[in-house]
């Protein structure tokens, strides 16, 4: 592996999935692979999550670690070509990736969608101009359209149910539904969610459904072959995982078209469910998106989730750091 900026990244999706569970268990076996080598961080926003799990992640497979948060820290970083830079941004990407590519081995970059010109976030420039001229290997840790480290602990996290309940059926049924919130958020959990179960899908693991409020499809890419259900409690019938994210319209791009609180997950949308888990990549608004009840139950698998973001960070790395 090269980069990991998508799916298309990932040559072995069953392997990478195995080698997130394997470094559970053994988080130091490849204390080697790391030794000498630095990981840059930059984040152009907020993070909890990932800061702490990739940090982790590139520790426990011996690497040293910066993190800078783009505008706070360094310079703003102006990404357009060919500009006339009079602008708030005194430093282009050509320089800054270029010259963190050169104190860095592998260059991890969090850049939100602005949610507000679509075809220029799912373009995904920043990721591209920093692929393109960083010259060492970038890490997505979620960028305008996709978040894959984080489809990546989902996969696992639904994988170690599977192996750990065998009353599950072998295909569980995985539901991706749209929660209600005032603020527009991106798309990318959703997108990169759906973009990693229909794969999930077409191998025969899961079967995989979405379901929102008309007006919120996203992007075909993304959606694939998905079994699209406009009404919640249909879509609920018999699922063994409830994923729960908010994402804001994608073709009223960046609007908020609803915010009707019935598309919230309560303990009722559970009993609908086949005994449901309930996943959300965090932060979640409790009692705005889903209700207390659920996640302080056992249905909740919220934590684990998170907690794998360590080990689907460290399989990424790992595979990366092997080819270095
Ligand atoms: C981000 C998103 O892409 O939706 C990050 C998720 C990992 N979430 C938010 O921005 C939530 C912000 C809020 O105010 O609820």
């Amino acid at each position: 592996m090269t980069n990991f900026l998508s799916l298309a990244d990932v040559a072995d999706l069953d392997a990478l999935i195995r080698s997130g569970i394997d470094a559970k268990a053994n988080p130091f076996a490849d204390q080697h692979l790391g030794k000498n080598k630095t990981i840059g961080l930059i984040f152009f926003n907020s993070s909890l999550r990932t800061r702490i799990s990739t940090q982790k992640a590139a520790q426990n497979l011996g690497m040293n670690v910066i993190t800078m948060n783009v505008g706070q820290d360094s310079w703003g970083l102006e990404m357009e070509d060919g500009v006339i830079m009079n602008s708030d941004k005194a430093e282009h990407v050509r320089e800054a990736a270029a010259v963190i590519g050169r104190y860095c081995n592998i260059i991890g970059i969090r850049a939100f969608a602005e949610l507000k010109d679509r075809a220029k976030d799912y373009q995904e420039q920043v990721m591209h101009q920093f692929a393109r001229y960083a010259g060492v290997p970038i890490v997505n840790l979620e960028s305008a359209t996709r978040h894959p480290l984080q489809s990546l602990a989902d996969c696992i996290t639904i994988e170690e149910v599977k192996q750990s309940n065998p009353s599950l059926p072998a295909k569980p049924k995985v539901v991706l539904t749209w929660l209600p919130h005032f603020k527009p958020l991106p798309q990318a959990v959703a997108n990169s969610f759906s973009e990693w179960m229909n794969a999930r899908a077409k191998a025969g693991d899961v079967e995989f459904v979405v379901t929102h409020p008309e007006g919120y499809e996203l992007a075909p890419e993304f959606v694939g072959n998905a079994r699209v259900i406009y009404n919640q409690d249909e879509a609920f019938e018999g699922a063994d995982f409830i994923y729960g994210k908010n994402w804001s319209s994608y073709t009223h791009y960046g609007q908020v078209l609803t915010q009707d609180p019935s598309w919230a997950v309560t303990m009722n949308d559970i009993r609908l469910s086949n005994h449901g888990k309930f996943m959300h990549c965090l932060p979640v608004r409790r009692n705005l998106k889903v209700s207390d009840e659920v996640l302080d139950s056992p249905h909740s698998l919220v934590i684990e989730q998170a907690a794998n973001r360590e080990w689907s960070a460290q399989a990424v790395l790992k595979e990366i750091l092997l080819t270095l």
